[in-house]
């Protein structure tokens, strides 16, 4: 296991040389955020953030994320230019070093949340999401936390016609032709291309979403079984479906080598299909955090961990899931959780 931290650049708040003196980090995770989605990212810009990186005694062996155009996920006419783009980074990615990509196929938006901010008993606050709360919102009138600069309204309405015509079917189709397309440069690059599931697992104002339970992930796996074809095991997202056994899944994929990289966060349901987010010990919530660590382990995984959102704590007032002091403690209590489970191992 390599311990690693979401890192957002040289504009974010948290400093390399802070992220350092997190126990047993060795390197960080991060992305050029300056390209426009679907463009090649300059190698000055790569060389700079690994260089960022070196001299603070960090890696930079996985990208979050190289974000997927919707031209390719709608399956249009000019997806194969951008997918040879996509197919370019990697290959730079890879002269630089970079062993793992995280990337989505979450048709528009990546994430969705209706509170950034829910305030716990104890006066820290996370991120939420209230399935009600999301219904009640028109999708053609969106204002959603986290989104609202993201889209002009014009482009939403765009996107959200566009995506009328494809069905369930079809978005897959789109995602195993872009992986064919990519799976050549991840081949010569020697990078794991690491899915990350739909967050949360299920459709949203009628958008498809393909890659939210275990019958997804095998298909996928079953559809193109190149090694490079891997998965993010992110906990807080595929733990928000009561359905997903995380403890099965993780051993599952663990063992079969599909697991390049694991998003570690713990949610607490609090109806159906809602929940709030909270620290990650597995006593703070619903997922079993040791039970998924300890498949992980016992079914050799040697893929990159990182603590996955953490809450606002000690009045920092970080970006929304990404402070520095609770994703910190997230690191380290998962180090503990590794350790005793690898310990066991030798016994
Ligand atoms: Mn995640």
């Amino acid at each position: 296991m390599k311990m690693t931290f979401r890192w957002y650049g040289e504009s974010d708040s948290i400093s390399l040389s802070a992220i350092r003196q997190i126990p047993n980090m060795s390197g960080v995770v991060t992305a050029v955020y300056r390209v426009p989605v679907g463009e090649v990212w300059p190698r000055e810009d790569i060389a700079r953030l690994r260089e960022l990186c070196v001299q603070n005694g960090l890696e930079m062996e996985v990208i979050e994320s190289v974000p997927v155009h919707e031209d390719i996920k709608l399956g249009r006419e000019t997806r194969d230019r951008l997918i040879a783009n996509y197919a370019e980074n990697i290959r730079r990615l890879g002269e630089a070093g970079v062993r793992c990509v995280c990337y989505n196929f979450m048709p528009v938006f990546d994430w969705l949340r209706t509170n950034l901010h829910t305030e716990a008993e104890d006066g820290s606050n996370s991120l939420s999401y209230d399935h009600e709360q999301l219904m009640r919102l028109d999708p053609h009138h969106l204002s959603l936390p986290g989104w609202d600069e993201s889209y002009t309204r014009d482009e939403l309405q765009g996107l959200l016609a566009a995506y009328k015509t494809v069905s369930h079917e079809q978005l897959f189709d789109n995602l195993i032709y872009f992986l064919r397309g990519i799976m050549p440069a991840c081949q010569e690059a020697k990078i794991d291309m690491a899915i990350h599931p739909d967050d949360p697992p299920w459709d949203m104002f009628g958008l498809p979403r393909i890659i939210s339970t275990e019958a997804d992930i095998d298909r996928l796996f079953a559809a193109l079984p190149d090694p490079h074809n891997g998965l993010t095991f992110c906990t807080g997202s595929f733990g928000a479906g009561r359905d997903n056994d995380l403890v099965r899944m993780a051993g599952k994929y663990a063992a079969a080598g599909r697991i390049p990289f694991a998003h570690i966060r713990q949610i607490k349901w609090s109806g159906e299909l809602d929940f709030a987010e909270c620290g990650h010990r597995t006593e703070a919530g619903s997922l079993d955090i040791y039970g998924i660590v300890r498949a992980l382990v016992q079914n050799g995984f040697a893929g990159y961990v990182r603590p996955d959102h953490g809450r606002n704590i000690w009045g920092e007032d970080g970006k929304p899931g990404y402070g520095l002091y609770d994703r910190a403690l997230g690191a380290a209590y998962l180090n503990g959780l590794f350790e005793a489970a690898e310990r066991e191992m030798e016994k």
